[in-house]
């Protein structure tokens, strides 16, 4: 191992110390879903509907029919107020359970139809203590059409459609016979049943069309999880935590974060990432079961405090994860060389997922990524800065961990996987710029391309820990090819290249326009998607320790390769503009575009 250390790369984020600021926006989607696509088993791709909830509130509360009346169960009150309430028949409604609480009584009905109780459509009324209901949801449907009560498929017939389709096997949990409302109106007749896979992971709930015999949904027991993080379009914490349900991309991430084909985990470690403190065996469990990972950061306590480590892994855990499963997308897969435990059999070198090492005790004010071959682990160390009281930690800065991974993305997609091809100053150099720009690719919320600074929060001072913000505007950051020629260090030769890159990208979103669906979707022909489907293509494409020449050509030729070369001119002027045109050569500016452009 010690004797190939020197091909590693071991890259540090280094600072320095600049004055500038900038304003990043602060973004806020949320939408509302009826529906859930999940690939499961073998590759199926299975479309879950849940009808929309109406949800109504009634302050003091309102009665139900029967509030007159003494004595009235819990149970006919709730069928009677949402008899009453839907204007429909009672026998469409069945009582399933109810408690009370300490400041209200809660019951849960079902839609019914024969007796049988819809899987999907269902209410929840909520009564105060004076009997009066204060709340109503309901997911009532009216359908367009009813299959049968009576099955035509076997429970056997649709177990063992149940047990092929999701590769596993049914557990014996008792079936029933429920109706499920689907989205075009129609509801069908469902055998449910539990399907498991312990050596895989998984367990679901199947809905099999008891009349046509196909799988029509699944409930997924197994790939629920939540974290309290900073969501990655977020720079620094003080924009503000946030609860994150289901974030992994099961396109890239098949069995979730927390599997790696031989059983789940219910810590912050998976296939694709392992994060700990001190002994890899220090991880942060789940706060509650099912994989919540609930753990508030308190910014005036020190990072070192049990909360704060749990938060920190937790953070770094998702955002690996999440670089993990975008850059999949983008063409950083098993046969790529990425990192990853189990690769599924998809090619590649396996057992190398990414190990971050969060406050790690051997150093402080700084990070680093080291890249061995295909099937190594990557591995991040994370350090706490000193710069302020108390002490601030790069995992909770998302620019900086993103920076970090980055270094494995082009470490292993420069020269095929060897790790060996980002070593000269100038090839290292750019590592640098790449990581950046990454960074800043991640922090985009709108079209709109504001001056970039890095790491700002670890340091606490708005100018960051590069020499210039990231801008387009040459007054603001002055740097050029020929800037080089003054420069030695990798880090400041990389803020050439990201810079550059800044650049490249401002052109491109302001020629085709913004994608905010670019980290799950990468089919879309908007300037963000172009410009990551170039970043990534030409990794592959440049030669061992490229140049800014040879890396300005590789992306030239990935625009060829994937889009017909519709973006020449868009790259070449973007470029030039920065000195790296045509004739540049040796550290000389050149200003020059192809002719035709
Ligand atoms: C469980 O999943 C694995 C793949 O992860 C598969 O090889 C195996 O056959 C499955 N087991 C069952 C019982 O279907
Ligand atoms: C960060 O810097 C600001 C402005 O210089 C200062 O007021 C504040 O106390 C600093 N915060 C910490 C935690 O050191
Ligand atoms: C992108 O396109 C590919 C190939 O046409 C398709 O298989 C995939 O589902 C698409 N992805 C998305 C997110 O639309
Ligand atoms: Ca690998
Ligand atoms: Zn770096």
């Amino acid at each position: 191992m010690v004797s190939f250390n020197k091909f590693f790369t071991s890259v540090l984020l280094a600072i320095a110390y600049a004055s500038a600021t900038s304003a990043f926006a602060v973004p806020a989607d949320s939408k509302h879903a009826t529906h859930r696509t999940r690939l499961v088993g073998r590759g199926l791709k299975v479309e879950a509907f849940h009808p929309s909830s109406s949800y109504e509130t009634f302050g003091t509360g309102i009665d139900h029919p029967l509030s007159k009346r003494a004595d009235t169960s819990i149970e006919d009150a709730s069928v009677s107020f949402v008899e009453s309430h839907l204007k429909i028949k009672s026998s469409a409604i069945k009582f399933r359970t109810g408690y009370t609480a300490e400041s209200a009584k809660h019951a849960y009905v079902s839609q019914v139809h024969d007796g049988i109780p819809f899987a999907n459509a269902v209410a929840n009324i909520a009564y105060n203590h004076d009997d009066k209901v204060v709340a109503f949801g309901s997911s009532f449907v009216k359908p367009t059409s009813i299959a049968s009560s009576t099955p035509s498929v076997s429970l056997e017939a649709a177990i063992a459609k149940a047990e092929e389709a999701l590769d596993g096997k049914f557990n014996s949990h008792p079936a029933t016979l429920e109706y499920l409302a689907k989205d075009d109106g129609s509801v069908v007749l469902t055998h449910v049943i539990q399907i498991q896979n312990e050596s895989a992971g998984t367990w679901y709930q199947a809905f099999v069309d008891a009349h046509s015999g196909e799988l029509v949904s699944i409930v997924d027991f197994v790939s629920q999880a939540s974290y309290l993080v900073l969501p990655i379009t977020k720079e620094i914490l003080t924009q503000g935590f946030e609860t994150l349900t289901d974030p992994q991309d099961l396109t890239a991430s098949s069995l979730g974060w927390h599997n790696s084909g031989s059983g789940a985990t219910t810590t912050t470690s998976g296939n694709n990432v392992l994060s700990y403190k001190g002994s890899t065996s220090s991880t942060t469990s789940q706060s509650s079961s099912p994989l919540n990972f609930i753990y508030p950061q308190s910014p005036s306590l020190s990072p070192t405090t049990t909360a704060n480590v749990n938060a920190a892994r937790v953070n770094a855990f998702y955002i690996g994860n999440t670089i993990h499963d975008f850059s999949y997308r983008y063409g950083f897969t098993e046969s790529a060389f990425n990192f990853q435990t189990n690769n599924f059999g998809k090619g590649g070198a396996q057992n190398d997922r990414v190990t971050i090492s969060v406050q790690d005790s051997a150093g402080t004010n700084n990070a680093d990524f080291s890249t061995p071959p295909d099937g190594q682990s990557g591995h991040m160390r994370m350090f706490l800065w000193t710069f302020t009281s108390p002490q601030r930690d790069g995992a909770l800065e998302n620019d900086i961990v993103v920076h970090e991974y980055t270094h494995g993305i082009t470490n292993r997609m420069t020269g095929g996987g060897s790790g060996r091809c980002l070593q000269t100053t100038e090839s290292g150099g750019m590592g640098e710029g790449w990581s950046d720009a990454m960074a800043e690719w991640t922090e985009h919320t709108s079209s709109s391309v504001p001056d970039y600074v890095m790491g700002q929060y670890v340091i606490n001072d708005s100018g960051g820990i590069r020499t210039h913000p990231y801008s387009t505007s040459t007054s603001v950051n002055p740097l050029r090819y020929s800037s080089i020629k003054t420069l030695n260090e990798v880090h400041n030769i990389g803020e050439v290249w990201a810079n550059m890159l800044h650049n490249v990208y401002a052109a491109l979103v302001s020629a085709h326009g913004w994608s905010a669906t670019a980290r799950t979707n990468p089919n879309g022909t908007e300037g963000n998607v172009v410009f990551l489907h170039l970043f990534i293509d030409a990794l592959a494409l440049q030669p061992c320790n490229p140049t800014f020449v040879s890396a300005r050509d590789a992306w030239i030729q990935a625009d060829v390769n994937r889009y017909g070369g519709a973006n020449k001119c868009l790259l070449w002027n973007a470029w030039a503009s920065r000195g790296l045109g045509v004739g540049a050569s040796g550290f000389t500016d050149s200003s020059a575009v192809p002719a035709g452009c």
